[in-house]
């Protein structure tokens, strides 16, 4: 049997995320892990937070607290959110953990022993009026590809190419603005991308199943030629760099970042003697290795982590498919943390339980193209598709059930033609709904449980089992029973989008707890029989109006 291992981007440690971030790589990995479950597939879902960088050190500055201190609150803060929006993480690990620390160092020092590592001394970026080396971040100026003025010294954002600090024009400190920037020489270690190069296009360009957008980010920046890049820093958090004369200096956090996705598998398996983390990481054919992220982080997962993986020498897995999303935009511009412009993720769960956001947010994932949040599109989408569709189909077939047969599925008649009409068309669909889960195509997948939800409104208004209750009771029979069939099928393909939901419906039917399994087209019109008492459930979705989408929007910057 295969194993899915499935990775989310590290959400960085410095504060809580906006919707985004769980848009763009949280949610639908966690959507991608639960259709697995769902298949039967041995399934791991990773995670943590990205705890290492300067970005850590200046907010636990601006908190007045020790950079651990810090990092250990918003680490419990951010689990507590992803907890409540039902991300079914296997593990959600830590990057500043000691397993993360010691496999950092020892992939570093395979890494030297092949001959991949390179000492040099580079000029660094220091600001007098700050007193410190400014980390390649904390450089902002111009692009000198794209002349995009807010490039930042590791990265453009504009451009997506990567940078070092000393190639910006006119650098400023993103501290302080200051313009004093001076560069003084440091001693650091390079990895050794150019010599790796050949191996990492070989194997990007047999990626046929990628999505365009990410085999388009990595072959542009392989075409460009790949530059060695510089991994150690000169700050004092982060993992220690283990050789003399490096003292006080760590590894730069996207060194050590993706190696976090490792050593998350190396805490779950400690956890129990069953579990082996090379089952996974080195399980070569037998596991399929995902990895869900935002646009901006296709480099480090298409060449500078497989490089470190590759240049190893260790079997590691390289991820057979990288899933990369592009931007969510919010009314029209970006998410702004600064300006709090922006739902962010615990002010969404303020707003409305998590369903409501998960279902919008995959079936309008930013997957081919960035997608604009909009509050008033937002609504709309909820309003129809989970309280007129789904919601609407369950209580209207569980409180005829409930106010016509006392509750009890009734027994009567045999399914006719079209009962088998459906399991036909149920069957297609159903198939249509695995290829887009399997493909990890959000957005189809959701349109794809929608379209189940649509065709079990549609029977039980041709069937109309209210209407033949009395002229035809077996005929009516047939139909509510088909029908309250249906809505279990509809509640278990909803289950990877709007877990609490479906398992509300699912608890109201009397079925059991826990992971239901993907549906089988020839069982799913039968599954629940004759005679079996089942309740309707709570209002399971309540509409927003105008006036609601209108305070929403006033209350986080939208307006
Ligand atoms: N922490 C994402 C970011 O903050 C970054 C992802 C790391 S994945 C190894 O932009
Ligand atoms: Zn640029």
């Amino acid at each position: 049997m295969t194993r899915i291992l499935i990775t989310s981007a590290l959400p960085y440690i410095n504060g809580v995320k906006h919707l985004g971030n769980l848009a763009g790589s949280l949610l639908p990995a966690d959507i991608h892990a639960r259709y697995h479950r769902q298949a039967g597939h041995e399934t791991l879902f990773l995670c943590g937070t990205d705890e290492h960088g300067t970005p850590a050190e200046l907010a636990a500055a601006e908190a007045g607290v020790s950079v651990p201190d810090y990092c250990a609150t918003h680490h419990a803060i951010q689990a507590d959110i992803y907890r409540r929006f039902a991300i079914s993480f296997d593990h959600f690990s830590r990057s500043s953990g000691a397993a993360n620390h010691a496999l950092t160092q020892e992939l570093f020092e395979r890494l030297d022993a092949a001959g991949f590592i390179e000492e040099r001394t580079i000029r660094q970026a220091w600001s007098a009026t700050d007193a410190r080396f400014l980390p390649d971040r904390y450089v902002l100026g111009t692009c000198p590809y794209c002349g995009d003025a807010g490039a930042r010294g590791d990265q453009c954002e504009a451009c997506a190419r990567l940078l070092d600090p000393d190639q910006l024009v006119a650098p400023r400190s993103a501290i302080s603005g200051a313009r004093d920037i001076s560069f003084r020489d440091s001693r650091h270690l390079f990895l050794k991308l150019a010599a790796l190069a050949p191996r990492l296009r070989q194997w990007i360009e047999a990626q046929a199943q990628w999505p365009a957008l990410v085999r388009g980010i990595a072959l542009k920046w392989l075409d460009e030629g790949l530059r060695d890049r510089c991994i150690t820093r000169d700050l004092a958090w982060g993992v220690p760099v283990p050789r003399p004369g490096f003292e006080g200096k760590v590894f730069y956090v996207w060194f050590d970042a993706p190696i976090g996705y490792i050593a998350a598998a190396i805490e779950w398996a400690a956890r129990s003697p069953q579990r082996d983390w090379r089952d996974w990481w080195q399980g070569g054919d037998a596991v399929r290795l995902v990895q869900f992220l935002g646009k901006d982080n296709v480099p480090f997962h298409t060449v500078s982590f497989p490089a470190t993986l590759l240049g190893s020498g260790l079997p590691f897995k390289l991820p057979d498919l990288i899933k990369g999303f592009n931007w969510l935009s919010y009314e029209g511009g970006k998410f702004s943390t600064s300006r709090k412009r922006g739902i962010f993720t615990d002010a969404a769960l303020q707003e409305l339980p998590a369903d409501y956001w998960r279902w919008w947010l995959a079936a309008n994932a930013p997957e081919t193209s960035d997608t604009d949040f909009t509050v008033a599109r937002f609504a709309d989408g909820v309003n129809k598709d989970l309280a007129d569709i789904f919601g609407n189909l369950v209580n209207r077939c569980l409180a005829f059930v409930a106010a016509r047969f006392d509750g009890v599925v009734p027994a009567d008649g045999a399914p006719g033609v079209a009962e088998s009409v459906l399991a036909a068309t149920l069957t297609q669909r159903l198939a249509a709904l695995r290829s887009a889960h399997d493909a990890a195509e959000i957005r189809k997948a959701a349109a794809e449980a929608r379209a189940i939800w649509s065709l079990a409104n549609a029977y039980l208004a041709e069937q109309a089992p209210w209407t033949h209750f009395r002229g035809n009771p077996e005929r009516a029979a047939v139909a509510l029973r088909t029908g309250v069939n249906l809505v279990r099928l509809s509640a278990i393909v909803a289950w990877p989008f709007i877990p609490g939901s479906a398992a509300r419906v699912l608890a109201a039917l009397g079925e059991p707890d826990g992971i239901p399994p993907f549906p089988d087209a020839c069982t799913a019109l039968t599954a629940i029989a004759g005679g079996r008492t089942v309740a309707v459930p709570p209002l399971l979705f309540a509409k927003i109006g105008t006036e609601d989408a209108a305070r929403i929007r006033a209350r986080h910057g939208g307006l």
